[in-house]
């Protein structure tokens, strides 16, 4: 698909961030309505004047909307989708159900998704020398000891619960699994003892959203 009046996601394959948005894509079933354009990160290219200027963060994803618009941030880019197309609600859709995903969302992405990518990227190589131009490990040692708090903090709500909130698939389980899928790749395991989270993850890995992109 051109990317030109289109909606375009700009992402690096492989990364936890940008997996976030194929799987919203896909449980919307729109991925066939967006270009994908790949950034380079490991050669420095979301570094570059041109993608600051998409995101002055510089990070991906990052998402062209049809208006021209360019959104950063996964859970911004989320509720466009949801919001754009139709399909099974990511993000709520009585107002209780809305502030509880929001609210559950934000958890996983702070105590677990977060917590792991400032111990990938302070305490371990993380994306090497080039990219990795300041490290604390002792910052980064204890966001893994924050994760693994995170790891416990889910597993004691799913014992009671098939989804992270509101009893129905949204956001906030996509960024949990997606927080654990990067602490796996960083090298930090679930603790064995934790089995209604790695149940929860083992169920969510059948899903089609994720098993099919
Ligand atoms: N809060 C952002 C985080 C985005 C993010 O950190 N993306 C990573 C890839 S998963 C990235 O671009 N890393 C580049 C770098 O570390 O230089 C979001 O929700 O999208």
């Amino acid at each position: 698909m051109s990317s030109e009046n289109t909606i375009t996601l700009y992402e690096t394959t492989g990364f936890p961030n940008p997996a976030r948005i194929r799987a919203a894509l896909a449980e919307k079933n729109a991925l066939n309505q967006v270009a994908f354009i790949e950034v380079d990160v490991m050669n420095l290219e979301h570094r570059s004047e041109e993608f600051y200027a998409k995101n002055p963060t510089g990070t991906v994803p990052v998402l062209r909307t049809l208006e021209g618009e360019y959104l950063s941030e996964s859970t911004a880019i989320t509720e466009y989708i949801d919001a754009l197309f139709d399909g099974p609600s990511l993000t709520g859709t009585t107002p209780i159900e809305r502030g509880v995903i929001h609210m559950m969302q934000r958890r996983a992405e702070s105590m677990v998704m977060d917590a792991v990518a400032t111990y990938f990227h302070h305490a371990t190589d993380g994306l090497g020398p080039a990219l990795e131009t300041y490290q604390c490990s002792e910052w980064g040692n204890y966001q893994k000891q924050r994760a693994l708090a995170g790891f416990a903090y889910f597993n004691k709500l799913l014992e009671n619960n098939l989804y992270v909130a509101a009893n129905t698939f949204s956001m906030a389980d996509i960024t949990l699994f997606y927080g654990l899928a990067f602490a796996e790749f960083a090298g930090l395991q679930i603790p064995s003892e934790l089995t209604h989270l790695i149940a929860w993850r083992e169920t969510m890995s059948q899903r089609d959203c994720f098993s099919a992109n």
